[in-house]
């Protein structure tokens, strides 16, 4: 077996440096690429090498195979990490990368390419006797075939892309007279963002948690699940904060997610880390979504919940080597939580607030955990997402990992860009997320009591106040307070160059 001794990270940001952390704690050596707006990121500092890859675009720089393949084989890669979102699920990029002697650090392609196609999937887990949402399997033909599966599984009804997946190409039919036009709709996205304008019907589960499985497979068929993930705190299908376990899941229900996510797996041929994505009712059904044949964003709270280091797991079986545990041997401790942590501004749209990091200091101190792509002077560039830093803690309960991830939201300060801070800790001390009453559709219900305009208004009036403070203090009846006391103002203390610009 040939054991990795450099591996190429293609990707940037905070995924990149949790990959070369993992390399290097495992005494392999790491290859940064950075396009021209990366120049000085964080991952380009930490990797033992680094090399341009072009543009901004990611077209021209982190998707461009070629040139990935070529900065792989002259840097003596041995070895390609994908990272999660750019080339991640891209069989071809896989292929590409055995074709040159690398090894792709991810499942095999033909994996990628079964759980790419939404309805493949979805008749692997029918194989496998996998719960699914009643619908069609395969595409839908006609309209007519669309009207009678819409009709024998009751409405309302999803439309969704064959070849979509995140939310992507999805639309809600409450009725027959509405399923034409959704289908002429769902049908031309699908064609302009997948190329392909295949569709399939299933019954719209009512305001359903979003839960996932982890699951590692190593190349000598041993597969295990690490158990699920809540994720059902999302705004437009961009998950917020993830859990790990979820307050929802009891043992027996755990073992019942885990042993469908490893029979989805195994059907596929999966080799490496993978996620299984399932919907759960309120009467704790669950529905086979679909499988991300990646390292997922939210991997961090399963590590921090089963002490096993996915990225050590990634590489070991890359390398060729057997998973060292069996699924007997993972044990769930307590309770983890991650808030992302975006240069996005909530209280304005949720616009993207790119730029320059003026002043950074992360929340520390015991069971926290910060995984960043930032440093403060480091930017933020508009070309990519938004991510600045996943902030992961752990308690021995949930509400010990609440009150822990309260304290520490309070304590991570960043200036310059705006971020979703303010609203993570108003998410987190929401009575409903406090009580575990999560769903996909809590998020955007609650989103208004937490975002009111009256941040921007309360920024104004504190100007207002201290140029007002400052004129008086110029005007020669200014004097020092009766009581003779020489403690700065709180206004004063509010203008101190910082922290407070970032806080609201
Ligand atoms: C659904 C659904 C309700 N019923 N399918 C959205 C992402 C994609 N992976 C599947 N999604 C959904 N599929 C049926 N039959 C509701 C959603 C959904 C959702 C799922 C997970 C997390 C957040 C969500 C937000 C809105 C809708």
């Amino acid at each position: 077996m040939p054991a990795l001794r450099k591996v190429l990270v293609a990707n940037r940001g905070e995924i990149a440096t949790r990959v070369i952390r993992g390399c290097r704690e495992q005494g392999i050596a790491t290859v940064a690429v950075y396009s021209e707006a990366d120049r000085e990121a964080l991952h380009v500092l930490m990797a033992d090498e680094a090399y341009p890859i072009g543009p901004p675009a990611p077209a021209e720089s982190y998707l461009n195979i070629e040139t990935l393949i070529r900065v792989a084989k002259s840097a003596g890669a041995d070895a390609v990490h994908p990272g999660y979102g750019f080339l991640a699920e891209n069989a071809g990029f896989a292929e590409a990368c055995a074709a040159a002697g690398l090894i792709f650090i991810g499942p095999p392609a033909p994996a990628i390419r079964k759980m790419g196609d939404k309805t493949a999937a979805r008749r692997i887990a029918r194989e496998m006797q996998v719960p699914m949402v009643p619908g069609t399997v395969e595409p839908v033909r006609g309209d007519d075939e669309a009207r009678r599966v819409a009709r024998e599984v009751g409405y309302p009804v999803m439309i969704k892309a064959a070849m979509g997946g995140g939310g992507k190409g999805m639309r809600l039919v409450r009725s027959d007279g509405e399923l034409d036009a959704a289908l002429r709709m769902a049908r031309s996205e699908a064609t302009t963002a997948f190329g392909d304008g295949s569709v399939y019907l299933e019954r719209y589960v009512e305001d359903p948690r979003h839960i996932e499985v982890q699951v590692l497979a190593d190349a000598h068929g041993h597969i295990v699940h690490l158990g699920e993930r809540e994720c059902s705190i999302q705004r437009r299908h961009q998950k917020l904060i993830e859990e790990c376990p979820s307050s929802f899941v009891n043992a027996e229900l755990r073992q019942k997610l885990g042993e469908a996510a490893c029979r989805v797996a195994q059907a596929a041929g999966y080799v490496n880390a993978g996620t299984v994505e399932f919907l759960v009712d309120r009467d704790r059904n669950f529905y086979f979504l679909e499988m991300n044949t990646r390292l997922q964003v939210e991997h961090p709270v399963t590590e921090m919940v089963t002490g096993i280091d996915l990225v050590r797991a990634q590489l070991r079986v890359a390398a060729g080597e057997p998973l060292d545990f069996r699924q007997e041997d993972v044990t769930w401790r307590g309770w983890a939580i991650e808030c992302r942590i975006n240069a996005e501004d909530p209280f304005a749209g949720w616009l993207p607030s790119p730029g320059t990091i003026t002043g950074l200091r992360p929340a520390a101190g015991p069971w926290v955990r910060d995984d960043s792509g930032a440093y403060e002077g480091s930017t933020i560039p508009r070309f990519y997402d938004t991510l600045i830093s996943k902030l992961i803690v752990w308690g021995p309960d949930r509400a010990a990992a609440m009150a822990r991830m309260a304290r520490a939201l309070d304590e991570y300060k960043v200036t310059g860009v705006r971020t979703t801070i303010p609203v993570l800790a108003r998410i987190i001390a929401h009575d409903d997320f406090q009580a575990g009453r999560l769903s996909t559709q809590l998020l955007e219900r609650i989103l208004p009591e937490l975002t009111p305009a009256g941040g921007r208004y309360e920024s104004i009036a504190i100007i207002a106040a201290v140029l007002a403070e400052y004129d008086r203090l110029q005007k020669p009846s200014a004097s020092t307070p009766a009581n003779g006391t020489a403690s700065p103002s709180a206004w004063r203390m509010a203008l101190r160059p910082g922290w407070r610009a970032g806080q609201r």
